[in-house]
């Protein structure tokens, strides 16, 4: 139907057209040619005049109403090191086109103006003249040489990549329809590797878990933080189509490009507080920033900084956003503190992961921490339950005494507990579950509880702080009536008796 009026009104306006020629050509054969002529170029060159200034005016108008959302201009100054250098090459770059573009604009509409159609006035014609292509050829030639070498002088210097031995930080973007997948690097400071052909629904960067480097790595959920002051290195890359990693009050902005790595290095030089200040100076920050709630926060107040995709990347492309926070070092390190790492709570242990059978470093520098902890609690308790601790840590061949080669991390926590506190001596029992004969039972738990003393002896702990016992399916921490609740029965502990 829409297409159908369309059609129509096409057709109606062309119909119209040709009548309203039909009309002037019949005034020009009534007037004479001459007249019509002298009438139209009269018209034209006052239309032209005043063109020329409305036009003039709707420029600097809108230039100077628009300027205050404008990067670069009023309240939005750079947030970045280079950012003032982007900002004051484009503001160079706007006065010299700026000025070309109005003295052009007022040469060509004056012009028509002042050489229209007057009777007896003949045109002059100036074939050559050297002087002029040399005047018009070299002003254009000079100014462009000046801009595009400040252009690439700038571009040098806001590309450069990291030197080695700088100091820096660095974090990678990775985007896909839609949204962002930011990965910092836990305390060691490095990204670990990652592999396309690794991704799984679990591990959707696919990275490479065997790489030490990427245990601690974080991927922190919709608000990002950034310390002030601090050269940020990110690496970008997409996943499925072409996205772009865009602060726009950092003036960065980046292709992310499927199977291109590229980067971007910046420095935030103000944090979202001190932007928040600046911006609190100008009237359109101090409105309502919800207008249903005029007595609310204020604009200025819930300022943030945000990371976009500022590429057309699909039709959820507006909900690439997310807040970015830049903030003073100290509150980075707390945010960074309470950060979990991605491998140790989304992978560690389950399908995905590929270091099942070991135990890692830090590991076992926590399980220590833990243990120290723990053992001085019970040691200082005076309730007797306190006193008894699962060895949580050590394991045994399936239906045999033997300890699995990880134990030794638990038992040697243990070695170690026992030399820091040389006053105690400890009971260290066997539990089965309910599966198998109750005196087989007891044995396997008996036999299991002395190769745990016998690690110990062999640590160097008298044996006569060690009492050995294996209690069997007689003492289960829960009924035995789940896989779950069976492997909770399975276990090793020890009382601290004194
Ligand atoms: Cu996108």
């Amino acid at each position: 139907m829409t297409s159908l009026i369309v059609l129509l009104c096409v057709i109606l306006i062309t119909v119209v057209l040709v009548q309203i020629g039909k009309v002037y050509e019949l005034t020009n054969v009534i007037k004479g040619e001459q007249q019509v002529l002298r009438d139209n170029s009269k018209w034209n060159g006052w239309l032209s005049l005043t063109f020329l200034v409305v036009f003039l005016f709707g420029v600097f108008y809108s230039a100077w109403d628009y300027k205050n959302v404008m990067l670069g201009y009023g309240p939005h100054h750079a947030a970045s090191e280079h950012g003032a250098l982007l900002d004051n090459i484009f503001f160079i770059t706007l006065v010299i086109t700026g000025i070309v573009f109005v003295l052009t604009h007022i040469a060509l509409f004056y012009f028509v103006y002042k050489y229209r159609y007057q009777e007896g006035r003949k045109a002059k014609f100036i074939p050559h003249d050297n002087r002029l292509e040399v005047w018009w050829t070299a002003i254009p030639a000079v100014v462009m040489t000046i801009l595009v070498v400040r252009g690439l002088n700038a571009w040098n210097t806001v590309m450069a990549d990291v030197k080695e031995g700088e100091e820096y930080m660095e974090i990678e973007a990775t985007a896909q329809q839609f949204g962002w997948t930011l990965r910092y690097p836990g305390n060691d400071g490095k990204i670990g590797t990652r592999d396309y052909k690794l991704t799984t629904g679990a591990n959707t960067l696919g990275v490479d878990f065997t790489d030490s480097k990427s245990w601690d790595d974080i991927i922190p959920g919709q608000e990002l933080y950034l310390p002030v002051g601090k050269k940020v290195r990110v690496r970008i890359i997409a996943k499925d189509v072409l996205h772009n990693f865009y602060l726009p009050q950092h003036r960065v902005k980046m292709d992310a490009v499927p199977g291109l790595p590229t980067y971007f290095v910046f420095t935030p030089t103000k944090t979202t507080a001190e932007y928040r200040n600046e911006l609190r100076k100008y009237p359109e920050y101090n409105e309502p920033f919800d207008a249903a709630d005029p007595t609310g926060p204020k604009r200025w107040e819930k300022f943030d900084y945000e990371l976009a995709c500022a590429e057309l990347c699909g039709k959820g492309h507006y909900s690439m956003r997310r807040v970015l926070k830049i903030v003073t070092q100290e509150e980075y390190d707390a945010w960074l503190k309470q950060q979990k790492s991605f491998y140790l709570t989304e992978i560690r242990g389950k399908a995905d992961d590929p270091n099942k059978d070991k135990v890692l470093d830090l590991e076992v520098r926590e399980r220590a921490k833990e243990f120290g902890e723990n053992i001085k609690k019970a040691v200082e308790s005076t309730t007797a339950t306190d006193k008894t601790l699962v060895l949580n840590h050590i394991g045994f061949e399936t239906g045999s005494a033997t300890l699995t080669s990880n134990s030794k991390y638990e038992l040697d926590n243990l070695v170690t507990g026992l030399n820091a506190f040389p006053n105690i001596s400890i009971e260290v029992a066997g539990h089965t579950d309910n599966s198998g004969d109750p005196a087989g039972n007891v044995a396997l738990s008996s036999a299991r509880a002395a190769s745990v003393v016998k690690y110990l002896v062999d640590r160097g702990i008298s044996a006569g702080r060690l009492k050995p016992r294996g209690y069997g399916d007689t003492k289960p921490l829960a009924p035995n009536d789940t896989p779950d609740n069976m492997a909770k029965n399975r276990r090793t502990e020890f009382t601290i008796l004194n």
